[in-house]
């Protein structure tokens, strides 16, 4: 069955990742890497998930924010996750988010705003430019990645609602979908899984929500059809597949912290400094290498984001 299932892959679903890869000069474009794509579509499709993701045309490339390392593999990326609503294992979204269905979408927009209102997907994305981004993303597990992602400035699509004065922050939810999320009542967090940021965080220019990475959209392991991505914090606050935003007054409740308040904390900056209670954050792990490095302030991202936390107790910021 695997082959023929291999076989059934269009040649030019491979062909345009491989013009992806070679126009990136850094990463070279080898059989076996064609082969490992051809593998690891095969076990997808083995898996019921058709590897489907839809080439995105129109983008532009930030390189101003973006890293020039190393970028970790497409197939690491859309392999190696957390999205606890299918799974705590890492294949486990990868395996099991074949059934969720991310089109249509609707965002329900409340709160502290002048425009709120269910908006479609479209109307939200539309109007805005598409950018590629290659940023960094630090787990709080201590590894990291590095992901060419590709969104609209998180504070272009806020602007939008007109949030008001009142809006001291933006929180975000995640669909709750028991019937296609099989880590919902097997998976000890409280869902649906919740982040948030503090409007200044929100509307810096580094916050994007993401449609796409290495040039397609999302996968649903990835958290299609949006999500939140805020580099210099600790992954679980890049919340996936957003389907509420509410400005609100007072800090909301995220996840990771109500479900152990002593080891997440709201802000969760990644510092390499403050050790989380059970092992040091202050080495990491990139998927693909074999030694491990240094974990940066901010996860590299000090020189941007550190006046936003001046007069902050860092420590205390966990
Ligand atoms: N809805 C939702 N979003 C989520 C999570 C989750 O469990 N549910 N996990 C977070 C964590 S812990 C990390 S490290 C990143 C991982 O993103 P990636 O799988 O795209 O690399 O997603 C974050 N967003
Ligand atoms: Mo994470």
């Amino acid at each position: 069955m695997l082959i023929k299932q291999a076989r059934d892959i269009k040649p030019s679903e491979i062909t345009s990742k491989a013009d992806y890869l070679s126009r990136r000069k850094f990463i070279s474009l080898s059989s076996s890497k064609i082969l490992s794509l051809y593998i690891l579509h095969a076990s997808l499709l083995k898996s019921g998930k058709v590897l489907a993701a839809e080439k995105i045309e129109n983008f532009i490339k930030n390189t101003d924010f973006s890293t020039d390392e190393e970028l970790t593999k497409y197939s690491s990326i859309i392999s190696y996750n957390n999205f606890a609503e299918f799974g705590l294992d890492k294949e486990d979204p990868a395996a099991y988010s074949g059934d969720f269905q991310t089109s249509p979408w609707k965002i329900k927009v409340e709160g502290e705003c002048d425009n709120p209102g269910e908006y479609d997907l479209e109307d939200i994305i539309n109007p805005h430019q598409l950018e590629e981004r290659i940023y960094r993303l630090r787990c709080v597990e201590a590894w990291s990645m590095v992901i060419p992602w590709i969104g609209i400035p998180l504070s272009d699509i806020l602007k939008k609602f007109n949030p008001n004065s009142n809006a001291k922050y933006v929180a975000f939810t995640a669909p709750y979908q028991p019937d296609v999320m099989p880590g919902i009542g097997k998976v000890a967090y409280e869902f649906p899984f919740v982040e948030g940021l503090r409007i200044d965080e929100a509307m810096h220019p580094l916050t994007i929500f993401a449609t796409g990475l290495y040039g397609e959209e999302l996968l649903n392991q990835n958290g299609a059809p949006i999500r939140l991505v805020v580099p210099w914090k600790y992954g679980f606050k890049s919340i996936k597949s957003i389907v509420n935003i509410n400005f609100v007054r007072d800090m909301p409740p995220n996840t990771f912290n109500k479900f152990a308040p002593d080891e997440f904390g709201f802000y969760a900056n990644v510092n390499p400094q403050v050790r989380h209670p059970r092992w040091s954050q202050a080495r990491e792990r990139r998927i693909g290498k074999f030694f491990k490095q240094d974990t940066l302030m901010f996860n590299g991202y000090a020189d941007q984001v550190a006046s936003l936390y001046s007069g902050m107790d860092l420590e205390k910021l966990y």
